[in-house]
């Protein structure tokens, strides 16, 4: 760890600021991060005699939402800058703007979206966000062909690839994702609803093998520099202004690792409100759904370049990966360490209905026969019968 790291607190972070930037005078800050990794302040002040404000993002040297006793590289603290410095350019205005980088605090200081909102948040209200999903399919087009064979000269990306070794929070994943759901694992968390499919999964030994198997993949499928954790929740949205932020996990990895979590995220909002009889509201996520996958694909088609005679058959297996690595966080979701509210905020009656959907979903996803299209990807996981 470097000498000068000091984990900052709602004091001392408005110091760092105006040290950084002393034509911004802070007033005041507050902590908003979710808690599971790093320290997330949003700083209030004023800058040129206008009311401004600032988010400071520092990584600590524990996983948060574990506590102290579960160690963690403050190393990602870089990897998140560079992957948003690297999918910005790529992917212009699509991510936040970096305004400063302190290796030795292992900080950002970001552009504060203000009147943007979660995705996550506006999906659980059941608010219409116009033009994200778009924006989101052309980000993964753009982020994942650009950092793939497909687009970049090989020199440069194996310079990059040392750059994107990103060992702790792969080992998150791996350990959360496709190990802890299938065993009796310390860091799962079972509410009630969860009880009944966790002593499923404990059991399921041909979903477990194929877990195992995609874990290998998960390691070993150096395709791009992928997000790694591309969840409703690390987006930000204002009408037509989607922001893809928190790629702290970011490494060369599947790329349906990135399209499968998007379309298992999708597919959380979309069961809550099933459940909850808000059928116009599931009418739109299907569109989401459909609008994400429609402009990823019109942006690779673009993107793609001649002398590589195989686009189609890229796109077949790469729904049949989003597939697979989508049944993996849906059922990593119900009943790991991270849940996603979309689901934990039902009423009990409907959390038991939900839990054993997704858990059914997620098997047609993985375990069924081939799946042959995006839209039998949706369809599998959205639909109400078990395999
Ligand atoms: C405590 S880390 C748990 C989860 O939060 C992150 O957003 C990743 O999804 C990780 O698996
Ligand atoms: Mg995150």
């Amino acid at each position: 760890m470097s000498t000068q790291y000091r984990a900052l607190d709602g004091e001392s972070v408005c110091e760092y600021v105006r040290r950084w930037r002393p034509e911004f005078e802070p007033d005041c800050s507050e902590e908003i991060g979710d808690g599971n990794l790093n320290l997330v302040f949003r700083v209030h002040g004023r800058a040129n005699q206008q009311p401004s404000s600032i988010i400071v993002k520092q990584a600590v040297p524990y996983l948060r939402a574990a506590g102290e006793g579960w160690p963690l590289t403050l190393d990602r603290s870089r990897i998140e800058a560079e992957a948003l410095e690297l999918h910005g350019r790529l992917a212009p205005g699509l991510t936040p703007v970096v305004r400063l980088r302190d290796e030795s605090m292992h900080l950002l200081i970001l552009e504060d979206l203000v009147g943007h909102t979660v995705w996550r948040t506006s999906l659980v209200g059941g608010k219409h966000v116009a033009g994200i999903a778009a924006g989101i399919g052309r980000y993964c087009a753009r982020t994942l062909l650009g950092t793939s064979h497909i687009l970049m000269p090989s020199a440069e990306r194996k310079a990059l690839s040392m750059r994107f070794v990103n060992p702790d929070l792969c080992a998150i994943s791996e350990d959360l994702v496709f190990t802890a759901p299938y065993i009796d694992a310390e860091s799962n968390i079972l509410d009630e609803a969860a009880i009944p499919i966790a002593e499923q999964l404990r059991r399921d030994r041909t979903l477990q093998q194929k877990a195992s198997y995609l874990r290998f993949l998960f390691k070993t499928r150096a395709e791009a520099v992928i997000h790694g954790d591309l969840h409703t929740g690390s987006i930000m949205v204002a009408e037509d202004d989607p922001r893809v932020m928190d790629p702290e996990f970011a490494f060369f990895g599947p790329m349906g690792y990135d399209i499968g979590n998007l379309f298992a995220n999708l597919a959380f909002a979309r069961l809550r409100h099933e459940l909850l009889g808000n059928d116009f509201f599931v009418a739109q996520v299907d569109e989401y759904a459909s609008e994400f996958w429609s402009t990823f694909v019109e942006e690779v088609r673009s993107l793609w370049p001649a002398t590589e005679p195989w686009r189609e058959s890229f796109l077949v297996s790469l729904v049949q990966d989003s597939a697979d690595f989508a049944a993996m966080e849906m059922i990593r979701r119900m009943v790991g360490l991270a849940h996603v509210n979309d689901i934990d905020t039902l009423p009990l009656n409907e959390r038991f209905v939900a839990r054993q959907r997704v858990l059914d979903s997620a098997r047609l996803l993985t375990l069924g026969l081939p799946v042959g299209s995006a839209e039998d990807l949706w369809l599998r996981a959205t639909r109400k019968d078990a395999l």
